[in-house]
């Protein structure tokens, strides 16, 4: 085992945060060989509770942990860290509008970006988990202009997991047998899950979901709706939003994007987009990319019909309109 890799979770407190600490603890994200050190970030408020997660990281004994900083000081939360994990936020509350979130979330994300920029380790690797995942990405983009953008991400890999799911439970097959879908765009309800590409391996082979699944209206209406509308359904059913498949979603995105993902596999992950696909270069964007010596790559040359590129477009629009909003608070 090597030296410890430093991990910051913002909003530690939290329900994801909760789910998330002891899987990276385990060895979840990095490895089961890799040593780790927990920063443990979140407000005020929330010190009692944070401090109660700590302590609770402490009875767990795990082998691999080998420090804790819990603490309410931005600064110290971003000193040296390795790998940034943001899912502390400003929740929507009802009745809110979006362009009320959108400015509370930018004086955060500004913040912790200038934390991050001026004291994290230098090739440090950003995930946004909170939301607007994509926006807040771009803002900590803009505020931290000496990190590279290709370091700073965002979690689609839930929607892409819940898609994978899907699809496995249609055909009653093993989800780890289903590869290669995709999630385009905002993680909201306009993302585009999209089969198109997607296989089945069998004994016979790979075999194209298009060709399984002979009901083209179900791929085409429901499975896209009931992958966008996931999280209200896990909502309704649990009066809490998704923690543990999101957690465990975003210690997949880390570890495929530091390790690699496995060879003829794609996943999907926010990132900022070269104009690929014609979408519009710097907005974060979820694309399907392929990872190798912890560097992700779009993948390219995927035939994309009518009906996809109205979904793609239709996205990519939100996230201007997003990105519209965000800039006109940040000039009030
Ligand atoms: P919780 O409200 O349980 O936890 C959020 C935590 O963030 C709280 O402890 C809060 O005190 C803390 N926090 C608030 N402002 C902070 C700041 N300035 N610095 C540090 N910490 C701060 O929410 P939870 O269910 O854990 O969800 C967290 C975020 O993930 C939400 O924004 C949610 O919308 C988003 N999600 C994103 C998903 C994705 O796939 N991208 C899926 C799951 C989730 O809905």
């Amino acid at each position: 085992a090597g030296d410890p890799i430093r991990v910051l979770v913002t909003g530690a407190a939290g329900q994801i945060g909760y789910a998330l600490v002891p899987m990276i603890a385990r060895g979840a994200m990095l490895g089961p060989d890799q040593p780790v050190i927990l920063h443990l970030l979140d407000i005020e408020p929330c010190l009692e509770a944070l401090n109660g997660v700590k302590m609770e990281l402490i009875d767990a004994a795990f082998p691999l942990l080998k420090g804790i900083i819990a603490t309410t000081d931005t600064v110290e939360a971003c000193m040296g860290v390795d790998i940034a994990i943001m899912v502390g936020g400003f929740p929507r509350k009802e009745g809110m509008e979006r362009k009320d979130v959108m400015s509370k979330n930018l004086s955060i994300y500004k913040a912790q970006a200038s934390a991050l920029e001026r004291h994290a380790a230098l090739n440090c690797k950003v995930l946004v988990i909170a939301n607007p995942a994509n926006t807040n990405a771009l803002i900590l983009k803009e505020f931290a202009p000496s990190i590279p953008p290709k370091n700073i991400t965002c979690l689609t890999r839930l929607d892409h997991n819940r898609a994978l799911g899907q699809i496995s439970e249609r055909l009653d097959v093993q989800v780890s047998d289903v590869k290669n879908v995709i999630i385009w765009g905002n993680h909201s309800s306009t993302q585009y899950p999209d089969v198109n590409h997607a296989t089945v391996s069998t004994n016979s082979g790979e075999i194209s979901i298009r060709e399984l699944v002979a009901d083209d209206k179900w791929l085409k209406n429901e499975f896209i709706t009931t992958v966008q509308q996931r999280g209200a359904a896990i909502i309704k059913a649990r009066n809490l939003s998704s923690a543990l498949s999101a957690a465990s979603s975003a210690c997949d995105h880390i570890r495929d994007w530091v390790h690699g993902t496995p060879k003829g596999t794609w996943v999907s992950m926010g990132v900022c987009s070269d104009g690929s696909y014609s979408i519009p270069a710097d907005l974060i964007y979820s694309f399907p990319v392929t990872c190798e010596k912890g560097e992700w790559s779009i993948v390219q040359g995927l035939k994309i019909d009518e009906f996809s590129r109205d979904k793609m477009d239709a996205t990519a629009n939100e996230l201007l309109e997003e990105k519209t909003i965000a800039y006109s608070c940040l000039n009030n």
